[in-house]
């Protein structure tokens, strides 16, 4: 959904029309200008692939991530840096700024409450330096921007270069032409967090115009989900070199054939139009292949720019304790060239691995697989939704601890590099949308949810550990509108990645539920004793053994519990077990390992996953204090004694159905539980 020039939508602008008319009117006359001035015009380039900034012999990487420039937009003047076009000169001499981390979320890093509270634009800006090296050597250079949360126009000195809707996943654009060679440059970012009807995920926006109870102008802002809007430059934003012809995109699909492994290959080339002109272009372009495997050494080569190639006794990529080397990868490095010599190469990591599934199972390498895993967010302390590794590595350590072998990234697309450890670790995905909670299923929201999901398979595509996309979780899908709103979106998903099943989590009972029949597996969210018959763990068993094998005959797909779970409070202790007590949440547990046990025997049953993996954060409200508390660990990472119980769970259950050993301190633990 990357365009050039096009202005922002105007729900998200929270401005009135009339505004944003003039708005738009001065932002295209402006752009015009200063592009005659600068003698250089952005020409469009949302063609982009999904492919990550890379270095390599022919590609060099900049971060741009630091500390940024950052002011806000006025409450009730939200279009005031339009207005004073603050994209034109340093934020700084615009009024005063603060020292803004990215990657983070701008809403909890300060003191200021107007800050974590804010709703509207945002404004970020830095320099960076560009060698004249680049300009010389002939080089397109391309900016990235991970993830900017919701809505952002980007600027590069001066000029409108590209627009976004959506956080979460990437923003891309070329900027060869725009830049300054040997000098700074400069790059300003607003974002705008405002969710409207028509966004993915929805919110709104209520204007309280009684005066009396109320100050003048005073709104709020809605959503239909539970963990806090945060806000931001949420990942890494990075500039990077490619030759002039360059690869744009790699797809990769793969199959095995006894223990032969088959990987397919196609790879789409472009030639820079805004970029400077290298000898002659050319339209030959030839493309070569080469597989390393994961110590580096050369396993096979082929040439053509499509094709499959045969790896005899190939290492196939396995979960997490199925295999003894879980993860296995293989780089695939690209290189093509044109008849002018320029010759790009990317390195592409690949796992060779199928996914299959019936009406009961779902299959890695055609052996039935069962999740063991958790929904999760991204979520941390003071950073918010912002990308940070040492977060990235504890939760990889903590699923392992766990003998998780899977997680949804519930409600969102997660950070490419939280992707990476996922694909390196063996750890299942299912690949969710931002789609959460939707309502009102109209065409406009179908086009743009399919846009969204087609970013998504664009990003995602080659990931091994990517086993299922999931359009979406808990659309109100009683709705009639959505039985053929999400055969639409499901059928649109599958035309661009007919390799992995799609799913939807519902929450509807099935009697009422319109998005079911057009799934290829059922996740259902359920949570017996806890908003249904609260304090009555007595009901788990029999509740959820009828309900799940009743799903699975009315549509005779395999079935998996994508959410269950209870609040608790660190330390907070009763016996008998009361709600909110961490021995509460641990008993209500235990009820449902019994049922899902009994589920996984009559043969449907593939997986579990507990809401939630750690406590998260969320808006201000009477039932929650800040966070929702169902986590396995508390916010800092902390095991409660439901981490402890899930790793003695998880790690008998990867004994009996894996052949793994659980660790000597797990078992002990078990004593503690009553298992
Ligand atoms: C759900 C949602 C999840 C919430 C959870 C809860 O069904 O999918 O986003 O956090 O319930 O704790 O209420």
């Amino acid at each position: 959904m990357d365009t050039l020039d096009s202005p922002p939508t105007p729900t998200t602008l929270l401005l009135s029309f009339s505004q944003i008319v003039i708005a738009m009117e001065t932002w295209t006359v402006l752009s015009i200008c200063l592009v005659s001035l600068v003698g250089g015009a952005y020409t469009k380039d949302n063609t982009w692939g999904g492919l990550y900034p890379r270095e390599s012999v022919s590609r060099e990487v900049r971060s741009l991530d630091g500390l940024w420039n950052f002011r806000l937009s006025p409450l009730q003047d939200p279009d005031k840096g339009f207005r004073e076009e603050w994209y034109s000169q340093p934020l700084s001499k615009t009024g005063s700024v603060i020292s803004m981390a990215v990657p983070s979320s701008y809403n909890d890093v300060t003191q200021d409450k107007a800050l974590r509270d804010h709703i509207g634009w945002a404004w970020y800006d830095r320099t960076f330096f560009v060698p004249t090296r680049w300009q010389t050597d002939k080089l397109r250079v391309v900016l990235r921007l991970g993830s900017a949360h919701y809505n952002s126009i980007v600027y590069l000195n001066g000029l409108s270069l590209t627009s976004h809707e959506g956080g979460h996943l990437p923003i891309m654009a070329e900027i060869t032409s725009g830049l300054v060679y040997g000098r700074e440059n400069l790059i300003t970012v607003a974002i705008n967090n405002t969710l409207t009807p028509e966004t993915i995920p929805q919110g709104s926006i209520t204007y309280h115009d009684n005066p009396t109870r109320y100050p003048p102008g005073y709104f709020t802002q809605s959503y239909n989900f539970d963990f806090t809007n945060y806000a931001g430059l949420h990942r890494t934003v990075s500039i990077y070199t490619t030759p002039v012809t360059y690869i744009d995109d790699i797809l990769v699909t793969t199959d095995i054939n006894g223990s032969d492994g088959i990987i397919s290959y196609n790879i789409t080339t472009a030639t820079s139009q805004m970029g400077p002109k290298k000898k002659k272009q050319s339209d030959s372009v030839g493309c070569s292949i080469k597989l390393l495997n994961n110590d580096g050494d050369h396993v096979t080569s082929a040439m053509g720019c499509q094709g499959s190639i045969m790896v005899v006794n190939a290492s196939f990529w396995w979960p997490y304790l199925m295999s003894d080397n879980p993860g296995y990868l293989y780089t695939l490095e690209v290189a093509v060239s044109d008849d002018a010599g320029n010759i790009d190469q990317y390195p592409q990591k690949i796992g060779i691995r199928t996914v299959s599934w019936n009406s009961t199972s779902l299959m890695i390498n055609n052996e039935p697989v069962y999740l063991r895993g958790c929904g999760k967010h991204e979520d941390s302390d003071i950073r918010g939704k912002g990308l940070d590794y040492p977060l990235i590595v504890k939760d990889f350590s903590l699923l392992k601890w766990l003998g998780a072998n899977s997680f949804r990234t519930s409600h969102y697309p997660y950070a490419e590099e939280i992707m990476d450890m996922a694909d390196q670790e063996g750890i299942m995905i299912v690949d969710e949308c931002p789609a959460v909670g939707l309502s009102g299923f109209d065409e406009p929201l179908m086009n743009k949810h399919i846009s969204v999901m087609q970013e998504l398979v664009r990003r995602d595509k080659n990931r091994p550990s990517v086993i299922m996309w999931s359009v979406g979780n808990e659309p109100q899908s009683n709705q009639e509108a959505a039985k053929d709103y999400f055969s639409n979106v499901v059928n649109a998903t599958k035309a661009d990645d007919p390799s992995r099943p799609v799913t939807c989590v519902l929450s509807y009972d099935k009697s009422s539920e319109h998005a079911a029949s057009s799934l290829d597996v059922i996740l259902v969210n359920r949570y017996y004793s806890w908003y249904s018959d609260t304090g009555h763990l007595e009901v788990i068993k029999p509740q959820t053994i009828t309900e799940f094998t009743e799903w699975h005959k009315l549509h005779n797909k395999p079935v998996m519990i994508s959410e269950y779970g209870a609040g608790s409070i660190a330390g907070f202790h009763m016996d008998p077990e009361f709600t909110w007590t961490e021995e509460y949440q641990a008993e209500l547990m235990i009820q449902n390992f019994e049922a899902f046990d009994e589920l996984r025997n009559q043969g449907f049953f593939f997986g579990e996953m507990i809401w939630n993996f750690a406590d998260f954060a969320t808006p201000q409200e009477y039932n929650r204090p800040g966070a929702c508390m169902k986590g396995l660990f508390t916010r800092a990472r902390q095991p409660k004694m439901a981490g402890h119980l899930m790793r003695y769970h998880y790690w008998s259950l990867a004994q009996k159905l894996n052949n793994a050993t659980i660790p000597g301190d797990a078992r002990r633990l078990s004593l503690f539980y009553k298992l």
